[in-house]
């Protein structure tokens, strides 16, 4: 699927753009079923008298900025909704559908390896202009996961539902920097994410690289990649999702039950993630472990209810 060319620059660079993905008509059904959120929580909040206009009217593009815009203290509310809740995740149908897409298995498939596993974290992103929480700082999704895990291979492909320009905050990548391990990273940065703050950063610092992404491309990087995205600054909303995949080799929980889940078994045995369910999304050697969707949601859910932990790889608040 992908080009001798794309993969030479992902492991040499850390990342690579991959336009034409997908036909943008693709995206479509999910798109949708994220306005279905949208709806849904504005109906309710109208019934329950918290808002008074649910700018039905209002594309997807900028319908949750108008309603925000009128109530500011709704966007825990929608928020939850569109984000759901650490360990379970939206589970709608046409995410699941994206997550298992034929043509991006198989351009994980030329990065891991034709046994793959979808990484438990899986994010809705709505980058609302103005909002503060839609700015993540410097990081790497390492960051995130158990330092045992730090050796292993975790792609993200970041998918915009809208084209990502440099103007409604694209992703910024640094370059090569994945070659340097885990950087330092700090808990407190903007909208509470990790952040590297920059004497962390690696060195000699490289320029960063915008990535804007067209409708229908993705952005693969690897989880040592240190990346950012900056301001959206249009009047438009910069919706995303990022999905994660890991090959066979790299500690997973995608076949064990939230129950099983022991803080003192062997590392290789703990997920890189653990609150999260990770699920098979493809198996050569294994077709029947292939999760369906009623046992993506299945799992999810089991997950979300457990409240397992996370990991703790002790960072220090910012400043300390
Ligand atoms: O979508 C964004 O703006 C940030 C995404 C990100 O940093 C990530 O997926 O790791």
């Amino acid at each position: 699927m992908l080009t001798q060319t794309q993969i030479a620059q992902f492991f040499d660079e850390g990342y690579v753009m991959v336009p034409g993905l997908f036909a943008p008509a693709e995206l479509e059904p999910l798109r949708q079923e994220i306005a279905g959120l949208v709806d849904d929580t504005a109906q309710r909040l109208a019934a329950d008298g918290k808002i008074a206009d649910t700018h039905a009217d209002e594309p997807f593009e900028t319908r949750l900025t108008r309603l925000l815009a009128d109530h500011p203290e709704t966007q825990g509310e929608f928020m939850r909704a569109i984000e759901g809740k650490a360990g379970g995740g939206h589970t709608g149908e046409e995410m699941f559908r994206l997550i298992v897409h034929p043509r991006l298995l198989d351009a994980m498939a030329d990065l891991v390896g034709p046994e793959i596993v979808a990484s438990s974290v899986y994010r809705i992103r709505p980058k609302v202009p103005g909002l503060g929480r839609g700015v993540v700082p410097w990081h790497q999704d390492s960051g995130y996961f158990e330092a045992h895990c730090d050796k292993s291979l975790i792609v993200t492909c970041w998918i915009p539902l809208v084209d990502a320009t440099l103007e409604n905050g694209c992703l910024h990548v640094l370059p090569r920097a994945h070659r340097q391990g885990v950087a330092p990273h700090h808990t407190g940065g903007n909208a509470g994410f990790l952040v590297i703050e920059d004497p962390d950063l690696p060195r000699p610092l490289p320029e960063a690289v915008p990535v804007p992404v067209p409708l229908g491309g993705a952005l693969l990087l690897t989880n040592l990649a240190p990346h950012c995205s900056t301001p959206n600054t249009t009047d438009t909303i910069r919706w995303s999702v990022d999905l994660r995949y890991q090959g066979a080799d790299v500690p997973t929980n995608a076949f064990q039950e939230p129950a099983e889940f022991r803080t003192d078994a062997p590392p290789v045995e703990i997920a890189c993630y653990p609150p999260e369910g990770d699920f098979v999304v493809r198996s050569a050697a294994h077709p029947e472990r292939v999760h369906s969707y009623a046992q993506f949601v299945q799992r999810r859910t089991r997950y979300e209810s457990a409240s397992l932990p996370g990991p703790n790889r002790g960072w220090q608040p910012m400043g300390a």
